[in-house]
This record gives C-alpha cells, structure tokens and sequence, in this order.
C-alpha cells in the first residue's frame, strides 16, 4: 500500500463560531482559533479541517457563501487569517479548509445576477426550471424542509436548492461554473491551505430530466437517485483534479452523503484521479428511519460492525477511509453510543468509543470538544435551537400533525446538529472561558465538570487519553497500515478486531455495555507475552479468560 501523510495524520475539525471568541461579542472568530493552537498541538493533531469562514449571511452558519474570497465579518479580517495559518504551519499543523460549491448564498455576486433576466449572462450558473401546470417544477423536497424549488416572481421561474431557499444550487453541467470555482480553489491553494473538505460534493451532478421522485414520509419526492452519485460526477472531479488539485500537496476528503461502497473506489481511488476519501454515512444513519432522522432509536451494534467492518475490508488496497463518530452535523457520540448515567461511565465509553474508531484503518477525523468527551446539551424549549434544519423540520412535522411537540422536542434534544454547536468547553469559569460576552447559542451547563483545562491538569483524562491514541499511529504502523478484520461478528456487546502487518498482529477489544462480559482471548494472542498498548482500565493486564469491565477497551499488540 502506497504510504502518504494523509493516511498517516489525525483530522481535528473546528467549527469556528463555538471555538474561541477572542474579542467578547459571544462569536468564535478566528484570532480565537490562533489564541488556541498550542492546544491543538499539545492534543498532537496533524491537520485542522475548518469549517466555512468565508463571508455569508449565515441561513446556515457559513454554509452559505455570499462571497469565497472574503473572510466572514464577525469571524475577522484576511489578515487574522493568514496569521492563524502562519501559526499553524509553524507548529506543523496543516489546514484544510471547507469547500461549498455544491451551492452559494442568494446574495452571492453570481446569484444576485442571475436572478436579474432570464438572459442574464449569470443565468446558466444555477438550475432555473419553468412551472409546470402553476407549481414546482417537479416534486423534491429540500433537506430542510419543503419543496426544493423556489419561485422567483421577477423572472417567474423556479430555481432548485436541495437546501435551505437561501442556498440555491449551482449548474455545474455549465463549463463556466466550473472554470469558476476552479479559479477560486488555485486562489486558495496559491495562499497556502493544504486541502478541501468538499461539502456534499456527491449532489453536484443532476439528471438534466430532473424527474420526479418516489413521495418520502413528508409527502416531498426523493432526489436521491436523480442528484446523489449523478451522471457527471466523477468526470467533474477528475477535473477538478486535473486543473487543481494534482497541481499542489493536498489532502481532499469529499462529503459524500449516500455514497455507497462501490461509489466509493470511485471518489476515493487509490489512482489518485478524484479525491484522496470520503466521509460515508452508512454507520451515522442506522438509527434514522422512516420519518428520517427524528427519532430516538439507539444503533444496533451487530448492525454497526457489519457496516464499518465493510468498509474496512471492502476499500482495503482500492481506497481510503476517514473514520468519524462526531462533525458539526452529528449529535455527540458520548450521548449516542455511550453511557453519560454516571461520570465513571461516561469516561469509560468516551475513550472505549475512541479506542472502537481510531484503531481501524483510515484517517481518524476528531470533531472539537470529542476530546473532552462533551456531551448533548439540555435545550430547554425551540427558541435554545440555532439550527435550521432543527427548527424548520419541528414546524414541519409539528404543524402537519405528523409529530406531536413534546415527542419532537425529545428528538431534536436527541438527534439535533446544535448538540454539536455549542461553545467549546475551556475551563469552569463563566461561559466556559469561551466568551466574556453573550454566547450565541447556549452553553452546555456541564462545563464546569467536563471542560479542558480540568482534563489536561489530569493524567488519566480523556484528553490525554487521546492524546496517546493519537501519538500511537504515529509510532506504529500496523495501525495507519495494518490488515483488519473483524472477531465475534454476531456479539451483540463486544466489538472486537484485529489488524495485521508482517509478522505483527493488534488486537482492539471494545465492550460496549455497563454490564461485565467475559472474554476468552483468542490464539495467537499471549497474555504473557502480548504487549498493552493502551486500555481504559489504568494497568490492566490481559488473561486468557478474562472479565471485561464496564465499556472497557484494551489494545493488545504481538
Ligand atoms: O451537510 C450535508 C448533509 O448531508 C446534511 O444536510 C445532513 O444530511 C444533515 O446535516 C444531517 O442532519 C453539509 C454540511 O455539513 C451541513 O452543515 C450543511 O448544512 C449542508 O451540507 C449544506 O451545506
Ligand atoms: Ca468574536
């Protein structure tokens, strides 16, 4: 297997509005993240993915750029922004910054003259439809609620947002577009940034049909088959990769929701023609359902081994995994997989799920606050949530009868983005030491026992916990590079596999439940003779038969 950097580094991802404010306006900003960088480099991370700091009205917290070469306002200056990449680079970290090209604002240049004339040179730079019979040009929902198309009375014509109504969707079938968007990537790339994280990269192709889709439980039609993996998506990223990415030393990581297996070996090819990985979804959408994700069904772990085991043997040698439980999309994986009852608990799962993640074979992406093992947050009512995918989908499914409020209310506290976005938790002062001002969106109250300078004043915390896992793919390869396969397939308590390179083998042993489960140590491993790499259980030894505690883990190299 080819060996590069990428494969061999660890992702820290920093959502910049819940970070580090550093001039008292309650908004993470960019000076904040630079105040910060020694920590990351004390945590040991290679490379910061930054969530979108380009200029925008903020429908969707920068996922909604109004303009890709100017840094948000309330996030700093250029200025701030080359010095906080000049920090990095001097520590050794490199930056990754997040690429939204899937869609822009409605107020970005390009927008604001397309919606002008029906002949306005910009038209072609998104998808305007004609009516059909008075309505919507077919029957899409948009992720966040509603039709996906707008209507835009000035030029009586719809225009096609798989997103929020401000975030209109680009044409890339339109070679303009994407000579565009290039130009705008070389510009970055000539300042210095070491890759892109591609939003929703896998929707930027649509069948020109544009056909209806099947009706979901919201009455709107699926695009899914129609806009995910479309028929021009990997002639556009190969591309891409010609004209710029091949050009510089990148790491490139697609966001690629409904992305399967097989799409995959394509975005993903060890030939270097498309991108580097993908984020897959597989495993985050197992406790989704019929009414999408609003619910409060906890993932099955028979089910969860069989979906990350497959995409462990099945990218092996063809391409490359990123491995993540958390980003700014997901609710906190201490709450979702582990046990928050008890704090003893709540620290034995957050490093037992650590351990589960970052021994597998792919590049380990680790979402701000992971580290400390921040958890959900207790919203009170709808007007705690920021988000708009929460707030638009409680009127949708509230208003329509389908979910009735206090049961919604109970999803959104479980399963909504915001868990995710609130402020990082420095010290126990007030606001977490992440503001003197206002907060922008509530403060998990937590803080004052789970917060980072209590855990890096402390041995056996979950910082340094990872920490050291993140310092042992460094010093062993087997880890970035080993074989893996999967033991016990059927266990539904136990998550348990093995990784093999040369003559070595590691052993990575997860128990994913409060209750003691017994363990027989399979051959060759020699509880003499096996060495303890790292486990959650202080000086724990292993035994041929053996009792594993609650949410224990324990890696065991030979
Ligand atoms: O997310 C894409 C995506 O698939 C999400 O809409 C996902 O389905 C949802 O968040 C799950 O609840 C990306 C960004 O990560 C997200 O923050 C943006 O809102 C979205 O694209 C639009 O840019
Ligand atoms: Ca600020």
């Amino acid at each position: 297997m080819k060996k590069t950097w990428w494969k061999e580094s660890v992702v820290y991802q920093i959502y910049p509005r819940s970070f580090m404010d550093s001039n008292g306006d309650g908004i993470g900003d960019l000076n904040g993240i630079t105040e910060k960088m020694d920590y990351l480099k004390e945590l040991g991370i290679d490379v910061i993915w930054l969530s979108p700091v380009y200029q925008s009205p903020n429908a969707d917290n920068g996922y909604d750029i109004s303009d890709y070469q100017a840094i948000m306002e309330e996030f700093g200056t250029m200025e701030d922004f080359d010095r906080m990449l000049a920090a990095a680079h001097q520590r050794g970290i490199r930056l990754v910054m997040d690429l939204v090209v899937n869609h822009t604002s409605d107020e970005h240049a390009w927008f604001v003259e397309s919606r002008k004339s029906r002949d306005n040179p910009y038209r072609d730079f998104y998808i305007w439809r004609e009516g059909k019979d008075g309505k919507e040009p077919n029957n899409w929902g948009s992720c966040f609620s509603g039709s996906a198309w707008k209507y835009d009375p000035s030029t009586e014509m719809y225009y096609l947002h798989l997103f929020a109504e401000k975030q209109p969707d680009l044409n890339w079938d339109n070679p303009a577009v994407r000579d565009a968007v290039f130009e705008m990537m070389d510009w970055w790339c000539r300042k210095g940034i070491d890759g892109f994280r591609m939003d929703v990269i896998s929707m930027i192709s649509k069948d020109p049909a544009l056909p209806d889709g099947k009706p979901n439980a919201s009455g709107f039609g699926d695009y899914g088959p129609y806009a995910v993996n479309g028929p021009h998506v990997h002639e556009y990223l190969q591309e891409m990769n010609r004209r710029v990415l091949s050009r510089y030393d990148l790491m490139t990581v697609g966001e690629c929701s409904g992305v399967t297996v097989e799409e995959a070996k394509k975005y993903a090819n060890q030939d270097g023609s498309e991108l580097n990985m993908v984020f897959q979804f597989e495993h985050m959408n197992l406790d989704g359902g019929e009414s999408f994700k609003w619910n409060d069904r906890k993932i099955d772990l028979a089910e969860l081994k069989k979906v990350l085991s497959r995409w462990q043997t099945e990218l092996a040698g063809k391409a490359w995994n990123s491995l993540f439980w958390c980003n700014h999309d997901q609710p906190r994986i201490v709450s979702r997989l582990g046990d928050t009852s008890t704090r003893e608990y709540w620290e034995a799962s957050a490093k037992m799920l650590a351990t589960c993640l970052h021994m597998m074979q792919g590049t380990p992406y680790v979402y701000q606050g992971e580290e400390l093992g921040m958890t959900n947050v207790p919203f009170g009512n709808l007007s705690d949530f920021r988000d708009i995918e929460s707030i638009n989908a409680y009127h949708e499914l509230t208003e329509s009868g389908q979910i009735v409020p206090e049961e919604m209310m109970r999803y959104l506290r479980y399963k909504s983005r915001d868990n995710a976005r609130t402020p990082m938790q420095w010290d126990d002062s007030e606001n977490a030491g992440f503001t003197t001002g206002t907060p922008w969106i509530m403060v998990n109250p937590n803080y004052r026992e789970i917060n980072a300078r209590e855990q890096m004043g402390r041995e056996d915390s979950i910082f340094h916990y990872y920490q050291k896992l993140i310092r042992l793919r460094k010093e062993r390869e087997i880890i970035p590079y080993g074989a893996y396969a999967l033991l016990l397939p059927e266990d539904p308590d136990l998550f348990v596999y093995t990784r093999s390179l040369g003559d070595q083998k590691l052993l990575v042993i997860c128990n994913f439940r409060k209750e003691e489960k017994n363990f027989v140590l399979p051959e060759p491993f020699d509880p003499e003779q096996a060495e303890v790499l790292i486990g959650n259980y202080g000086e724990r030894r292993p035994e041929r038969q053996m009792m594993l505690q609650a949410y224990e883990a324990l890696v065991l190299l030979q």
